[in-house]
């Protein structure tokens, strides 16, 4: 973890606090605005105007408009230009995004820098590319000498990217990037705790030469913002990433005119230790991989099955490593994490690390919360847990592993995919048969082997299960904003 940077004034002003429609700042149909607090300190530092069905309606009817017009007329090699420019506005205002999502977020400033900015315009300039390169195919058919055949991949209209709060800005980048580059225009609503770098990325968008409309920034709550999208008619796709309860009601939601859904939902990871690892590069990578961002992400190793031979030793290390990581505010240059991102939130997680004792669990180290203000949780890890435990078997979303002991391969496959989720894995090993047997047997979307917890915008993402529907990233995840068309050519006449 390199959170280590040197910090700005968290108390600068905030630029952009309206909702971005068609290329304006306006406020709420109705006036709204909510509180965003600091989870660091647990204080409202600004208020955002909150979206209501009035201002769907006219995002929705601007996103279509430039779908229709501008963005649609632009060549494929225009709008290439204007994606990678708005990844180099990303990385030009690299300190500026980085101040907004760490106090919003609060995760270390150093990270939001040297972390999550330059993963959301990697994502830009990927996707950049692929604004020129979506081809359909000719295809040669049996049903007569004389037809043509070929696809064409056509952009699906008006999307709605409806992001969380772990990362808000990365995942943001992870639905528009591709959503822009295959031709749609885009309504993007960030999560209520973290609207700032939404509004951010729409302000930039404009400057890249986006035209207005094509990106409109809407924050506000899911119950009564996301939900409005997610039933308008207008709308053709919803590309969600948040709990698997929210996907069951975007999924009913969206049925009505029959949108296109893309799920990235929860996880429970499990990570596995065989005795041939590299056990230190293992602890390391496992530690990453469970308390990076406080433990608060989808693909986090939260499920630890560790080889009887090695366990004392492994648990020993990844022991003293939690107990050497800084918790603190992400403005706090040394810290290495920061707090959970909203009240909810912690609560949430308090409750599972109650659940973890009662249930008969044992905290090797943490269990709780750190200081008396704002959202901190130490990092935790509970052992004596049983497969039926809560903790074993939900998610927690903090920085709480559970540690089990095993004995052989096909033990550990069994009980790593005896989860209703499937998202990732991990496996740790010096023997590449065994590496690549167990990553097959893996009933989960990515499988990282040696490593843990590595993305690139090139590596398609997404879960097996009830970890969603689809794909993020990678050439795979064009296919999730585009329709095929099949075109059959009488030549005969
Ligand atoms: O998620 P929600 P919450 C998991 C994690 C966490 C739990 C609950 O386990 O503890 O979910 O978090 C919007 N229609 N993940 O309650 O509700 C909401 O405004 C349309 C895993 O915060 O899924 C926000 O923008 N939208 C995860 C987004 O959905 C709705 C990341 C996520 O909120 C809506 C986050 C509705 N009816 C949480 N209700 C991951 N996969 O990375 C809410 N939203």
């Amino acid at each position: 973890m390199n959170a280590k940077s040197t910090a700005p004034d968290p108390h600068a002003p905030i630029e952009h606090t309206q909702l971005l429609i068609d290329g304006k700042w306006v406020d709420a149909a109705d006036g709204k605005k909510f509180d965003v607090y600091n989870p660091s300190t647990g204080e409202v530092f600004c208020q955002v105007a909150e979206a209501g069905p009035d201002d769907v309606d006219r995002a929705v009817e601007a996103a279509r408009a430039a779908f229709n017009g501008p963005w649609s007329q632009m060549s494929p090699l225009e709008r290439s230009k204007k994606i990678w420019r708005l990844a180099e506005l990303i990385e030009e205002n690299a300190a500026e995004i980085a101040r907004i999502e760490t106090l919003d977020q609060g995760k270390p400033y150093g990270i939001s820098l040297h972390s999550d900015v330059p993963s959301a315009a990697n994502l830009f300039y990927y996707m950049s590319g692929w604004a020129t390169k979506i081809e359909g195919e000719t295809i040669p058919v049996s049903a007569g000498n004389g037809f043509h055949v070929y696809t064409r991949r056509e952009a699906l209209g008006v999307v709605a990217c409806i992001v969380p709060w772990n990362f808000p800005l990365v995942i943001a980048a992870w639905k528009v990037a591709p959503a822009l580059a295959a031709g749609n225009t885009v309504i993007l609503k960030p999560a209520e705790s973290t609207p700032l770098t939404a509004l951010m990325l729409g302000k930039l968008a404009l400057e890249a030469g986006i035209p207005a409309g094509v990106l409109n920034v809407l924050p506000g709550f899911g119950a009564r913002t996301g939900q409005a999208l997610t039933e308008h008619p207008g709308i053709d796709k919803v590309s969600f990433t948040g709990s698997t309860a929210t996907g069951g009601r975007i999924m009913d939601a969206a049925k009505g005119n029959m949108k296109r859904v893309t799920l990235e939902l929860g996880g429970k990871s499990a990570n596995i230790i065989f005795a041939d690892a590299d056990i230190k590069k293992a602890i390391k990578g496992s530690s990453d991989g469970i308390f990076f961002n406080a433990g608060q992400a989808c693909a986090a190793g939260s499920r630890l099955y560790v080889h009887e031979d090695v366990y004392d030793e492994f648990m020993a290390g990844l022991t003293e490593m939690a107990n050497n990581i800084k918790v603190g505010d992400g403005f706090d240059p040394t810290s290495e994490i920061g707090p959970l991102a909203s009240q909810q939130h912690f609560d949430r997680v308090s409750g599972y690390l109650r659940d973890g004792v009662d249930q008969g669990g044992r905290a090797l180290t943490g269990g709780g919360r750190v200081g008396d203000k704002g959202y901190f949780v130490a990092p935790t890890i509970f052992t004596d847990v049983k497969p039926q435990d809560k903790v074993v078997k939900e998610e927690i979303f903090g920085p709480v592993v559970v540690a089990i002991k095993f004995r052989d391969e096909q033990e550990v496959i069994d009980m790593a995919n005896d989860s209703p989720y499937g998202l990732a894995g991990g496996v740790w090993t010096s023997d590449v048969a065994r590496a690549h047997r167990v990553a097959a047997a893996f009933k989960s979307g990515t499988v990282w082997v040696n490593c843990y917890g590595v993305f690139d915008p090139a590596m398609p993402f997404g879960g097996y299960k009830m970890s969603g529907w689809g794909r993020e990233m990678g050439h795979e995840v064009l296919h999730a904003y585009t329709e095929l068309k099949t075109v059959c050519v009488n030549t005969y006449s």
